[in-house]
């Protein structure tokens, strides 16, 4: 079956792909994403600086999910703007991923990338793992500050990564901002930020940063995943490409998610478990379910989820 879908224009081969973070940070890694069969290769958050990020352990998976504090380590965004127009010949979308500290690092950031030509930017306001610095996602008046001077340097598609939101009114004021803004897709949700795992045994956090506090990921998180694609499809009527991420480990919750309203969906925690093979497994499986239930493609199911 033919798993294609177009975001804001763009082609994409499949509507598997990586999420920003997992194994994207380097060359290699992101020459190996183009190899792959994911549909597309979506880079690390890019930051001014090059970062080391957090000390280990900052990365912990368990048989639900995984938590993290990586820190945004990265190569810094002149490398990645050396690297972009060289993932051009493997022939599918290139998606930026945007972060930084401060408005100035995020406008700085973007200029330069949009000129390589990514195909799209995501532009992250959820990191939550960076000591002092809150997500910006969650300040609706500094989303809308900086996304306005982000857009007016973005002449690509432009996409937000966001937090997850647990509350309808929260959801409401960002999608009011996003209208404002005028913003292409979403990629919806970051980790679930500042979470805690334990470790009865050693009686210990399982990773070092912030006393242990991360980002969680994998199959613990895809209702709040799904709640988001959700609501916010129904804000903006189905008219928003969302790119879902949380909790897919197989086709059946990719099918979860198109049911929510997502156009494709991204994977974090599993990619990180199971290796670059993962794509083509999601792929055989979600063809499979689609099949089975008479639809022909990833489009044919999306946001088709029943109420009672
Ligand atoms: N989300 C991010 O946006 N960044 C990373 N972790 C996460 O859960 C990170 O680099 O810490």
């Amino acid at each position: 079956m033919n798993l294609s879908i177009t975001i804001a224009g763009v082609r994409f081969p499949s509507c598997f792909m990586n999420a920003a973070g997992a194994r994207c940070v380097t060359r290699e890694e992101l020459e190996a994403l183009g190899r792959s069969q994911s549909g597309a290769i979506v880079t690390k958050s890019m930051t001014l600086e090059p970062r080391q990020g957090n000390p280990e352990p900052r990365y912990y998976g368990f048989p639900s999910g995984s938590i993290n504090s990586m820190g945004l380590p990265n190569l810094g965004y002149r490398a990645y703007a050396q690297i972009i127009p060289d993932l051009k010949r493997f022939q599918k979308p290139v998606i930026a991923s945007v972060a930084g500290f401060g408005e100035e690092d995020f406008v700085t950031i973007a200029a330069t990338i949009n000129e390589c030509r990514p195909d799209l930017i995501e532009v992250n306001l959820s990191c939550p793992n960076i000591p002092g610095e809150p997500q910006i996602g969650y300040d609706a008046e500094a989303s809308e500050r900086l996304l306005k001077r982000v857009r007016k340097v973005v002449s690509v598609p432009m996409g937000v990564k966001l937090p997850p939101y647990f509350d309808p009114a929260h959801q409401e004021a960002m999608a009011r901002v996003l209208e404002r803004v005028g913003v292409d897709f979403l990629s919806l949700i970051n980790s679930v930020g500042n979470g805690l795992v334990v470790d009865p045994e050693r009686e210990a956090v399982v990773i070092k940063p912030k006393g242990g506090f991360g980002g969680l990921g994998g199959t613990l998180i895809k209702p709040v995943a799904l709640a988001n694609v959700r609501a916010f499809w129904k804000l903006f009527a189905g008219r928003l490409p969302i790119i879902g991420t949380g909790g897919v480990i197989s086709g059946v919750d990719a099918f979860e998610h198109l049911l929510c309203g997502a156009s494709a969906v991204q994977v974090g925690t599993v990619l990180v478990e199971e290796d670059l093979g993962v794509f083509e497994r999601l792929e055989r499986e979600l063809a499979s379910v689609l099949a089975r239930k008479g639809y022909d493609s990833p489009a044919a199911c999306r946001g088709k989820l029943k109420e009672l």
